[in-house]
């Protein structure tokens, strides 16, 4: 089996350890970066993804996997800046304002940051103000909204019509997510569109952006 195939084994298996130690020697052995991302570290996340969507793994499971890829990028991240890829893609998330839950929403910044995008993780709680404020300072490309509570799911609609009045709309695609809301939510408030798990909305921003 070829490094990048082991590399990419040791992610599906969720053994952060080990990937860290596997991409160093990668890297010590003069690997390119590029190639330990697509064929390694993502090619690992591409056999998680449809067992993910068929039921067979669990969500602590992918978050194993996806802190594990997180190791392998924190190591080829710095060799790889400033270069043309997916990661100079910006896409800015957050819990939307009067909302704490933030499980689901981290589950999904891993997964956006294991296809290669650069995430702005806004944390919870996070006010329209907030987000609009985030998006010029980044220059984002893509905004996630998540929530879980019916109350809050309220609060997606404040924040896409003051990204509007902020003369962004145009600029943004908005996705959103969380176990209350839908795609006829979606369509209610304006949004591009809804994502059921962190896979679609990893498949989502890369439609958005491709
Ligand atoms: Co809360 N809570 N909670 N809670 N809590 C729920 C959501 C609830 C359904 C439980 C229940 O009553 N059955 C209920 C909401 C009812 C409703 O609104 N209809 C509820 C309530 C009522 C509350 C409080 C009001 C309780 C209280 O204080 N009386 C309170 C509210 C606090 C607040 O936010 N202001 C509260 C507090 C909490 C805790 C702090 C204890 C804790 C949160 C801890 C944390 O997140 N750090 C908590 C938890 C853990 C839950 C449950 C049990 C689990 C949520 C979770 O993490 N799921 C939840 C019950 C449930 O959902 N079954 C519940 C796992 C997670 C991986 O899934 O978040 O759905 P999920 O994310 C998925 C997808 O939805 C999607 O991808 C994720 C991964 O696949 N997704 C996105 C999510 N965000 C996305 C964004 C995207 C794309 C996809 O961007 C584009």
């Amino acid at each position: 089996m070829s490094d990048f195939a082991q590399l990419a084994q040791l992610v599906f298996q969720g053994n952060a350890a080990s990937v860290k130690e596997k991409t160093q020697s990668m890297l010590d052995n003069g690997a390119d970066p590029f190639a330990i991302i697509s064929d390694g570290l993502l090619a690992g996340m591409d056999i998680v993804s449809p067992k993910f969507k068929a039921g067979e793994m669990y969500v602590p499971e992918v978050m194993m996997c996806a802190r594990a890829l997180g190791e392998g990028m924190k190591l080829v991240k710095p060799l790889i800046a400033g270069q043309e890829t997916a990661v100079t893609k910006t896409i800015v998330i957050g819990t939307v304002a009067g909302d704490l839950h933030d499980i689901g929403k981290n589950l999904v910044v891993m997964i956006l940051e294991s296809g290669g995008f650069n995430v702005v993780d806004l944390g919870v709680d996070v006010s329209p103000a907030k987000f609009v404020e985030a998006i010029q300072e980044h220059n984002a490309q893509v905004v996630g909204l998540s929530a879980l509570l019916t109350t809050t799911m309220l609060n997606m609609k404040g924040t896409i019509d003051l990204i509007a009045e902020a003369g962004l709309r145009d600029r943004v695609k908005v996705m959103i997510g969380g176990a209350p809301v839908s795609q006829n939510f979606a369509d209610e408030i304006g949004a591009d569109g809804y994502c059921a798990d962190a896979m679609a909305a990893k498949d989502m921003a890369k439609g958005f952006l491709n």
